[in-house]
């Protein structure tokens, strides 16, 4: 304003020679020469000239304004690149470090330069409370123009085993059967049996049909047959991976289809709520957030739809325990939705029910073990092996023994890479360390492979385990007993113990098998099934769920998935980057240069 008021003063100035120079027959020398020159005259004039010396100033003055808009818009574009780069350059660092964020302070001024010349652009990551939480902030100046923005950055662990239940390939008779009461993040993928897709047409193919001339039961040349594909040629079924040995290849879950069906008192839940006192005592307790116990747990469905039925629930519409355990989950990711008698209406979710699978870009796959489907795994000590099975049989020790039972002699088995297993019945000396104890107990360091099935017989009781080990199964792992931590070691922290199964997992199947209790990391390349009603704390990885009607309870421990019994399959990290929020910062100062 300053500037424009001089400028108008100036040219005010000149007013009168153009005014009173030679008289030209203008309209104000018209009236001037029938003498009616006047005050009124003048006045009317000057406010013409003003308006115009005025209209001419508001130009210059814009023109110095966007020069300086021009700075700041820059200054702010540099701010937000240095965000950008800062946000993807403390998530790998967050990788790196189980997920959690770090403090930095990074100069990126020469970064800055580059983007626009002068520019300076320093930033910060503070985390926020356990870690998994940032503040990421960007400062830019250009030309004297400060500008600085910012994200709340969350970092989320979406590894396999960073679940109570992972489940791989699902199907039209549904990836998760039955009910069941889980607490902690369930995630199914329900992407249909690996296949090799021979013709490159995106799905499975059947052999095209033909008429069996000669009864031989094969297709031979000369038999007529339907060319389904048009490619001239008869094509023979696709060879698929029948994970759950039904005979039949199982497409991927459709988006009218179930992955998963609710009903009776099934519930996904965010809390111990209600667990065993004997189970809860042997897992560390559940981390707390904003004064809440918490499993942090996370719903995730990439095909098909989650039904809710009766009184089943995901979350819980209040904080039980007196207000001190969190009720809803972290968060719903169905891609197809809910459906049944109660549908969304029974979900209780902080991000509401309608959001979609959110982690397509991290490509999370069923860690198959052999066959079609298997990818290469990198074991501890960044090895590549082509298969997992590979790696296990390479890795392991293989033990003579096919079922535990109360009548088993005591052993101890070792080898040289650290494998060991010893079985010590109750009442004995135990081989490992002398101590003496009342019940049946297992020790188990590294990893143990058995050919064809494992038993563990009901006729033990309870088996008491220690150790770190995984035991690995070619066949089914067959549990008609409680598997529990020794007295006073914390799962997975003190003790730690993985079950393999390449085929498939049963619980409490036998006949006159009663309900168990289980610690560990459960694993079936086939079908965990369970019978009675299962108390079970850990996690199951599986392509296929039959839980049965007795609602067994599996508790996820959130601290399995960095204290990993040695060698489980999908045991890799992935962690899914949030942005939670956005923001401008607004100083109250200027900067002088
Ligand atoms: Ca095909
Ligand atoms: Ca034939
Ligand atoms: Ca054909
Ligand atoms: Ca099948």
């Amino acid at each position: 304003m300053k500037h424009m008021r001089q400028f108008v003063f100036n040219l005010s100035g000149s007013m009168p020679a153009k005014t009173v120079g030679r008289p030209r027959r203008t309209f104000t020398s018209a009236i001037r020469r029938r003498g009616v020159t006047s005050v009124m005259v003048l006045l009317m004039m000057f406010v013409a000239l003003t308006v115009m010396l005025s209209l001419a100033g508001l130009a210059m003055g814009s023109m110095k304004r966007s020069g300086n808009e021009k700075s700041s818009m820059l200054s702010l574009q540099v701010a937000q690149t240095v965000l950008e780069y800062e946000v993807a350059a403390a998530y790998e660092r967050a990788k790196l470090n189980n997920g959690d964020f770090e403090f930095m302070f990074t100069d990126h001024s020469l970064f800055a330069d580059s983007i626009t010349s002068g520019a300076l652009a320093v930033s910060f990551v503070e985390p926020q409370g356990n870690g998994s939480y940032a503040w990421i902030t960007s400062y830019s100046l250009h030309k004297n123009k400060f500008r600085s923005v910012r994200h709340l950055v969350k970092s989320r662990d979406v590894s396999i085993w960073n679940n109570a239940v992972f489940a791989g390939t699902g199907a039209a008779g549904q990836a998760i059967n039955g009910n069941v009461d889980i607490r902690g993040s369930i995630h199914i993928l329900g992407e249909g049996e690996p296949y090799s897709d021979l013709n490159g047409n995106g799905q499975w193919d059947d052999a095209e049909v033909y008429s069996d001339d000669n009864g031989n039961g094969v297709w031979d040349p000369g038999e007529p047959w339907v060319d389904s594909n048009n490619d001239g040629v008869w094509n023979s079924q696709e060879p698929f991976q029948d994970t759950n040995w039904n005979g039949l290849y199982d497409p991927p879950i459709t988006t009218t289809e179930l992955s998963s069906s609710f009903s009776g008192s099934a519930l996904i839940g965010n809390n111990y709520s209600g667990m065993p006192l004997e189970l809860e005592n042997m897992v560390p307790p559940p981390p707390i957030m904003y004064g809440l116990e918490t499993l942090e747990a996370e719903v995730r469905v990439k095909h098909g739809q989650i039904s809710l039925s009766g009184t089943a629930l995901v979350g819980q519409s209040y904080d039980p325990d007196g207000g001190t355990s969190k009720g809803q989950i972290d968060g719903s990711y169905v891609n197809d939705g809910y459906t049944g008698n109660q549908g969304y209406s029974s979900v209780y979710s902080e991000n509401g029910y309608n959001k979609g699978y959110d982690i397509n870009n991290l490509d999370i796959k069923f860690p198959f073990i052999n066959g079609l489907g298997a990818e290469p795994y990198v074991d501890q000590y960044s090895v590549a092996w082509s298969t997992h099975e590979l790696f296990l049989d390479s890795n392991s020790m293989t033990v003579p023994i096919n079922e535990l039972e109360s009548s088993t002699s005591a052993f101890d088995f070792m080898d040289g890479l650290g494998n060991r297993m010893a079985f010590i019945p109750a009442g004995q000396v135990s081989s490992v360390d002398g101590s003496v104890s009342t019940e049946d107990r297992m020790y188990v360091e590294g990893i143990i492979k058995v050919d064809g099935d494992l038993k563990f017989n009901r006729n033990l009781g309870e088996l008491r385990y220690s150790g770190a080990g995984s035991i690995y199964t070619t066949g089914d792992m067959n549990i008609s007993t409680s598997i529990l931590p020794e007295d006073g070691l914390i799962f997975p922290t003190g003790t730690t113990l993985g079950l393999i199964a390449e085929r498939d997992m049963n619980l409490g199947m036998g006949n006159g098998d009663a309900q168990l209790s289980m610690v560990g990391a459960f694993f079936a390349q086939g079908t965990v099934y369970s019978r009675k009603q299962n108390q079970i704390a850990g996690t199951f990885v599986a392509n296929f769920f039959d839980m049965g009607t007795n609602i067994p309870s599996i508790y996820q421990v959130p601290a399995l998935v960095n204290n990993m019994p040695p060698g489980m399959p999908g045991d890799k990290h992935f962690y899914a980057l949030k942005l939670r929020s956005w923001r401008e910062r607004k100083f109250n100062f200027v900067i002088v240069p």
